[in-house]
């Protein structure tokens, strides 16, 4: 396998490449220098496009945005011969990076304005999508301050605390049991997913579902910033989207606990009763119409339409 590609997938695997909408656009890139560097016929190409797809996809399981991603490339992929089909990859690689960073601009605009003008916001993790609305909400002027989570076990608050801060924008940091004990100072939680199933679930960074609950009894809403390549196709034809389960020394080193076990997802699931809206580049929507978002952007029904995002 080309070296650059190892080194993308790896990154991805490891974590020091992530964040659903980035490993997507990296997935894409991956396949843009497969398709610069091939060298051979065009029948290797084709044969081992599907390998490179096979090994993106199977980095992290989780994120269907990586999928999605993989899948826009080679669905896309048309030619008569094998300089034809080099370009469709890396064109469509191309289109795919440039509309995933156009969606965080629309996001952006559309999630300031569920921002009140004066609000404490709540985030968890380190999303992309989610900071996009947050600092454009401050950019509008809105006087706003954030509570962060750390995020245990990674730690991705500490990028998303030093994000906000760097835009000049009010950041407390907490740690992640923390959050219902602030709630009561919160006006709206803003959070990114990895995953949006057919039903309107959200998967999001382990702990999300238990802010939506906090947020649900407070009666503080919740809402979910997502590109329309966070939903999953798959989910409409009854697969679960497959929570991944990381190694436990990212929680502490097992041979200090000799007779613990340890568990260590890094997703969770929640319910779209909790969600309020999630905000996608296609405008602001309820949970409830994910069926829809998959159907008509993705051309993904029941009745086995492929993946065309
Ligand atoms: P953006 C991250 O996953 C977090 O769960 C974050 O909320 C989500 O991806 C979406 O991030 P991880 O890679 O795409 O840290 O909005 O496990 O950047």
């Amino acid at each position: 396998m080309d070296e650059k590609i190892v080194e993308i997938a790896e990154g991805i695997k490891s974590m020091e490449i992530r964040g659903a909408g980035r490993i997507a656009r990296v997935a894409a890139l991956a396949l843009k220098y497969f398709a610069e560097d091939f060298s051979g016929t065009e029948e290797d190409f084709l044969k081992e496009i599907e390998r490179v797809k096979e090994y993106l996809i199977s980095t992290r399981p989780t994120a269907v945005s990586l999928k999605n991603a993989v899948y826009f490339v080679i669905n896309r992929m048309r030619g008569e011969n094998l300089e034809e089909l080099r370009k469709s990859v890396i064109r469509s690689a191309e289109e795919f990076i440039k509309r995933s960073k156009e969606a965080l601009k629309i996001i952006g605009k559309y999630g300031s304005g569920r921002i009140p003008e004066e609000a404490t916001i709540l985030t968890h993790c380190n999303s992309s999508a989610a900071l996009a609305t947050i600092i454009q909400a401050h950019r509008d002027g809105k006087r706003i301050k954030v509570f962060n989570t750390e995020t245990r076990p990674w730690f991705q608050g500490h990028i998303t605390a030093k994000t906000l801060a760097k835009e000049g924008i009010d950041v407390t940091m907490i740690v992640d049991s923390a959050v219902r004990y602030f709630m009561r100072e919160v006006d709206i939680v803003v959070v990114g997913a990895d995953t949006i199933a057919s039903n309107g679930a959200v998967i999001n960074k382990i702990g999300t579902s238990q802010i939506a609950l906090a947020a649900h009894e407070a009666r503080v809403p919740f809402i979910v910033c997502a590109e329309t390549y966070k939903f999953s196709p798959e989910t409409v034809i009854g697969k679960l989207v497959k929570i991944e389960e990381r190694d436990p020394r990212e929680i502490a080193d097992p041979k200090d606990f000799p007779e613990v076990k340890f568990r260590n997802p890094v997703f969770d699931a929640t319910p779209p009763e909790y969600v309020d809206a999630i905000v996608t580049e296609i405008g602001v929507i309820s949970p409830y119409l994910a069926y829809e978002i998959i159907k008509e952007v993705m051309n993904f029904g029941a009745e086995g339409k492929k993946n065309r995002y």
